[in-house]
Order: C-alpha cells, then sequence, then structure tokens
C-alpha cells in the first residue's frame, strides 16, 4: 500500500441522473426516506422491526450482541427457515398462489403453488429423517436448476440440517473437495441436466467425487434427464422411488437464531474455496426485509432473479427472501441463448415477469446480439430491473435501460457478496434517483464507507476500500473449520471495519461507486486505476462487447496496461481499430490510462457464474504457465487465448 494510504484512484465521472417514475413512486412499498434516519438512531430497533415480518416461535432475548468480530443476533429467538417460508402462508389465500413457476431448457414446465412445495418439502424432510439425519448434519446438494433443488433446501431448513449446495458446473474434483471440506453423511444430485441442449452428466460427476468422498453414506438421485447412470446398491436412491413412500407431513425443529442453516463455498483469490457459514435468523431477516425493500415485491409479481441457486444470489434472492415474502418466483433451468439469444424474452413474455434480476455479464452478452431480439417480445409487464455481481458500466446500464426496461423500469444495482449474504448497497427503487454505474447508497441500517489502509475515511471522488462499519443481521458467521481465516481475512485488514476487499470512491452526494477487486488495481506510473474503469472506457466504444484490462510488468511504467477486448458481431479486429480503441480510454480517462496493448479474442476467459478471471489474463500476458484453471466455464478456450496471444507478441 502507499505510504499516504492512498488506495485507488477513481477516473471516471458519471453524469446522468434517473429519478423513479412517478408511476412507480406512487405503489412503492418504501415511499419516506425516514426509515434510513431510524435505523441510523436506533439500529437494533430498526432490525428488531424488521424480525418482525417473521415467525418466531419465541421472541429473541437480544437484538444484538457484538463482541468484535463475533456477532450473535436474536439470540434466544427460536424458528424455522421453511415454517416461514412455507407453513404460514398456507393460513392465508395464498395456499393455491403459485409459489414456482419452472420452466426447463427444452421447453417443459410446471407450477407449484405454496401448498404443493409445502407437500413435497414435507415429504422430502421425512425422507431424510427417515435416513437418519439430524439436526446440525450437513447435506451437499449437486443438482441443476429442478424444483428438486428448492424443495430439498427447505427440506434440510426444516429438520435443522445444514446444506450445502454446489453448483451444478462444478467438475467432480470440485464436489469432492467440498464434501471432504465440510463432512457431508448424504449427497443429492440428479441424473444429469440440461444446458445448451446437451445433458450435464450429474450423477457420473458425483460417482468420481464420491471414489475420494469416503464419509458419503447415502446419494439419492433425482430423475431429470432419464439417461442411464451407474446405480450402487444400498448407497443411491431414487429420490422418487423414497417420496412415493414419504408421510405428507414432517413437523419443523425450532431451530435457535443463531443455529446454521448453511454453507456455501466461495473461491478467495488464492487458495483453498471458503465454506462460507450462515446462521437462521439473521439471515432470513435480512434476506426477506431487503427483498421486500430492494425488489418492491407485492403479492402480484412474478419475480425472476436469473442466478443460479448454487451462488449465493440464488439461495438469498431466489429461494430465501422471496419465498419468506410469499412471492411467486420463477426458475429457469438453461441457458440464455438456447435455443436462440432470445430464451430470456420469450419467457419474460410468456409468464408476465414482473421483476427481473441477472448480471451485467448477461447484459452485456444481450448488447452484443443486439436490440432486434428483446424488440421483438411483449416486455411491457416488467416494472423493475435488478443487477448484481460485479459494475456494471454505464453504457450497459443505459442499454438495460432503454431495451430491456424500455425506460420505463427503475434499474437497482445491488452490491454484496456471498459474505454479506443480503444486499447491501443498493437503491430502493420508489426512492432513489439512479446514477449508471452506481449502486447508490447504503441501505438502511447498514453503515458502509470509503477509507484508506488506516480506515481514515478519503474525501469524496477519491478512490478507497470499500468497508462496512457495524453489523448487519445476515452476516457469515464464520469460515467452516477455519475461525482464524475468518477474523484475519475480513476484520483484521482495516480496524475496526469489515474488510470487503474491494475498490470503491463515494461520490460528493455520498453515491458508491465500486471499482472492483482490489487485487484488480492496476499501478501505471504510480497511479493505481481500477481494471473496472478502463474496462467501462472501452466498453463505451460502439464496436466493443466485453472488455478485460489487466497489467503486465513494465520496466518504466512498473506496470503496464493490457486490454483483452471482444468486439461485437459484424466488426472486423484490425491494428487500426486497437488504436482507435486506445484513444478511446485516452479521451475518456486520461492518457496515463493508455493501454499499452489491445488484443482481440472471441471469448475470455470467465468463471461458470460468469466473472472474468483476471489472474488468469495476467498468466497470459507475463507469459507464465496458466494456474488453477478449474473452475472456469470453459478451459479449452484459455488455451487457444495462451496461443494466440504469444503467436501475435512473437
Ligand atoms: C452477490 C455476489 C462478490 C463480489 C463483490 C464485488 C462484486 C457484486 C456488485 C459487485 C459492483 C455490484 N456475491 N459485486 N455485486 N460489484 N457492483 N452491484 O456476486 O461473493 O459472488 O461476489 O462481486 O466485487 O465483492 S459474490
Amino acid at each position: 500500500m502507499s505510504p499516504e494510504g492512498k488506495a485507488l484512484e477513481a477516473l471516471l465521472h458519471e453524469n446522468r441522473v434517473f429519478n423513479p417514475p412517478q408511476a412507480f413512486v406512487e405503489q412503492a412499498n418504501i415511499k419516506s426516506s425516514e426509515v434510513y434516519g431510524f435505523a441510523s438512531k436506533d439500529p437494533e430497533a430498526y432490525w428488531a422491526q424488521a424480525a418482525g415480518r417473521l415467525h418466531w416461535f419465541r421472541r429473541w432475548d437480544r437484538v444484538l450482541e457484538w463482541d468484535y468480530p463475533k456477532a450473535r443476533w436474536f439470540d434466544g429467538g427460536l424458528l424455522n427457515v421453511s415454517y416461514n417460508c412455507l407453513d404460514r402462508h398456507l393460513d392465508s389465500w395464498r395456499r393455491n398462489k403459485a409459489a414456482l413457476i419452472w420452466e426447463g431448457e427444452p421447453g417443459d414446465s410446471c407450477v407449484l403453488t405454496y401448498r404443493d412445495l409445502y407437500r413435497e418439502v414435507n415429504k422430502f424432510a421425512a425422507v431424510l429423517r427417515h435416513l437418519g439425519v439430524k439436526r446440525g448434519d450437513r447435506v451437499t446438494l449437486y443438482l441443476p436448476m429442478i424444483p428438486e433443488l428448492p424443495i430439498a433446501m427447505l427440506a434440510c431448513a426444516r429438520i435443522g440440517a445444514v446444506h450445502n449446495v454446489v453448483f451444478g458446473g462444478f467438475s467432480a474434483e470440485a464436489l469432492r473437495d467440498r464434501m471432504n471440506d465440510i463432512g457431508t453423511k448424504i449427497l443429492i444430485t440428479a441424473d444429469g441436466g440440461y444446458r445448451k441442449g446437451n445433458i450435464v452428466p450429474l450423477k457420473e460427476n458425483a460417482d468420481l467425487a464420491l471414489e475420494q468422498a469416503p464419509g458419503v453414506e447415502k446419494v439419492i438421485v433425482a430423475k431429470r434427464t432419464g439417461q442411464k447412470i451407474n446405480f450402487r446398491q444400498g448407497r443411491d436412491l431414487w429420490w422418487h422411488e423414497l417420496m412415493a413412500l414419504a408421510p405428507p407431513y414432517s413437523p419443523p425443529e425450532e431451530m435457535e437464531a443463531e443455529d446454521p442453516l448453511f454453507i456455501l463455498h466461495t473461491s478467495g483469490t488464492t487458495g483453498k474455496p471458503k465454506g462460507v457459514v450462515h446462521t437462521t435468523g439473521g439471515y432470513l431477516v435480512g434476506t426477506a426485509t431487503t427483498a421486500h425493500m430492494v425488489f418492491d415485491l407485492k403479492d402480484e409479481d412474478v419475480y425472476w432473479c436469473t442466478a443460479d441457486i448454487g451462488w449465493i444470489t440464488g439461495h438469498s434472492y431466489v429461494v430465501y427472501g422471496p419465498l419468506a415474502n410469499g412471492a411467486t418466483v420463477l426458475i429457469y433451468e438453461g441457458s440464455p441463448e438456447y435455443p436462440r439469444p432470445d430464451r430470456f424474452w420469450q419467457i419474460i413474455a410468456k409468464y408476465g415477469v414482473t421483476i427481473f434480476y441477472t448480471a451485467p455479464t448477461a447484459i452485456r452478452s444481450f448488447m452484443r446480439s443486439g436490440p432486434a431480439h428483446p424488440a421483438r417480445h411483449d416486455l411491457s409487464s416488467l416494472r423493475l430491473l435488478g443487477t448484481v455481481g460485479e459494475p456494471i458500466n454505464p453504457e450497459a446500464w443505459v442499454w438495460y435501460y432503454n431495451h430491456i426496461g424500455r425506460q420505463r423500469c427503475p434499474i437497482v444495482d445491488t452490491w454484496w457478496q456471498t459474505e454479506t449474504g443480503m444486499i447491501l448497497i443498493s437503491p430502493l427503487p420508489g426512492l432513489t434517483p439512479l446514477k449508471p454505474g452506481s449502486a447508490t447508497r447504503p441501505l438502511p441500517g447498514i453503515v458502509a464507507d470509503v477509507v484508506d489502509d488506516y480506515g481514515r475515511p478519503v474525501p469524496p471522488g477519491k478512490g478507497g476500500y470499500l468497508v462496512i462499519k457495524q453489523p448487519w443481521p445476515a452476516m457469515m458467521r464464520t469460515i467452516y473449520g477455519d475461525p482464524e481465516r475468518y477474523s484475519r481475512q475480513y476484520w483484521q485488514r482495516i480496524p475496526g471495519c469489515y474488510f470487503t476487499g474491494d475498490g470503491a470512491r463515494k461520490d460528493a452526494d455520498g453515491y458508491i461507486w465500486v471499482l472492483g477487486r482490489v487485487d484488480d488495481v492496476i499501478n501505471v506510473s504510480g497511479h493505481r486505476i481500477g481494471t473496472m474503469e478502463v474496462e467501462s472506457a472501452l466498453v463505451d466504444h460502439q464496436a466493443v462487447a466485453e472488455a478485460a484490462v489487466i497489467s503486465r510488468s513494465h520496466a518504466i511504467k512498473g506496470e503496464a496496461i493490457v486490454a483483452f477486448v471482444t468486439i461485437k458481431d459484424g466488426i472486423e479486429p484490425t491494428p487500426e481499430l486497437a488504436n482507435e480503441l486506445k484513444a478511446h480510454v485516452v479521451k475518456k480517462i486520461g492518457a496515463l490510462a493508455r493501454p499499452e496493448e489491445v488484443f482481440f479474442t472471441a471469448e475470455l476467459p470467465k468463471t461458470r457464474s460468469g466473472k472474468i478471471m483476471r489472474r488468469l489474463l495476467r498468466d497470459i500476458a507475463e507469459g507464465r504457465a496458466l494456474g488453477d484453471v478449474t473452475t472456469l466455464a470453459d478451459p479449452a478456450a484459455v488455451n487457444k487465448l495462451r496461443q494466440a496471444y504469444a503467436a501475435e507478441e512473437g
């Protein structure tokens, strides 16, 4: 870090402001900014009120016990997450309301009402109990996006078992490591799943993983594709056969607020994946209340978050937050591009989706295939859009606003992490004027700031580290099996604060602009530049679809900027265009950010959740052997890219 504690220079400035449309304001769940004042004056009273959204078997004794960096929320309280997401809705007219609308990639579909979902969850809870699963036992779920996945999660929650969802796109090794890390006894998987018209061989992967996961006693297999699989007698059991014998009711356990609900692994920049532990009470209070405020959920909504349930976004905002609110949730199994690039728009029109929440990387790929695809479909049901996962460049924001929201829908740019469990920084859609590219302000009850290495707030407009200064209910409680790493990595880096690992700047209005991970920072001639800012400038050029910027060592400047650029269909990747792009960055940011090199590529290396793996691009630019590629969506593409880069470098 620099001696003055100067963390990051913020160079891009976006001045457009979009006010919430009057029609939206009038019907919004949160109409008055008083909630911010109330929450900051008396945070515990605010969170107690939020907890009042839930059903508690026993009320908590204390809202918060904060023994830095250990938090206990709603201690003494007893509740059950599946009871809150299901049972209590059955006492109302919602019993026959659609809870899940499910669409398979091949075009099959089904609807589960709250009553249906309740019945399936009860039966599966009974199945798990019958197999000897008890409170606190860990259960791994390795499933496609089919109803069995949320059913199994809610069934675990019902009996107090701790679920560990492993994204269905992960490999056998990744599954094995995660199961062994947490000591799983039961694995729930499927024969296969559909993706881009192909079958993902989940059971085959699971069989490989199980060869080196001796602690797993039983494997429950849901039938999705019907393809031939190996079945080991005594260990493997069919989901449908177990369910056929299960009783229709299985009582919910009364869980302590601080009992763990799930473990979800997240990859750090280095080292093995961390098992992030989330608990019962605080997590559900946090996700239920933010789903209500940020997505403005109403009973009439058809809500669609496109994230896979295997990521935190799917846990918090496909399953728990929306179902705790009694919402109708759409789940789509497959790829946005199958069978054609307009599948999402076709689904929105088919079901009359009102709230649509997706990732910037998806939006940029929609931009690339062009506005004609959404233009062909009736998207008039949409009333609110959201984004999550990475900073959204203003051009993509404005495209989303114009071509998907058709200038009617506010966009909630929601900043949060696996570790935070719930959205922490986001607009409230009926209240907050929007600036494209900014997640705007911390939600009520959240205290966030931008600071230097010593924890001192940096002046407006200056870059620094994004930190959170007060505990919040859905915060991670520990890393499974490694409490020391929890303290060190998140709470000791900046004195007194939760360290997010993100760089940000705050503008004069107090709006936060997330600049990306601080390990994605480049230091050119003493200027620390967020790679995202350069990327944003590149994507601002009409020829560019997507850009990833990294640095390689440079004798004079310390580091030099290398831009990997994907251009739009039908445009030629010429040396002239490369020069034009360099000039464009200079125009948008300044000469200090001028890329040394612009390298055109058809594909950028991405994780399966769509995050660009800049670490691999750095390896390529430095001519090093590639590091760990096991989390890549397409490991072959990165090798081609490396060869092409080496050839051009001569
Ligand atoms: C929800 C999720 C967390 C990291 C986080 C940021 C980046 C997420 C935004 C964002 C800018 C956003 N969890 N990030 N949301 N950056 N604006 N709205 O993605 O654990 O997988 O990733 O993602 O860098 O630290 S995550």
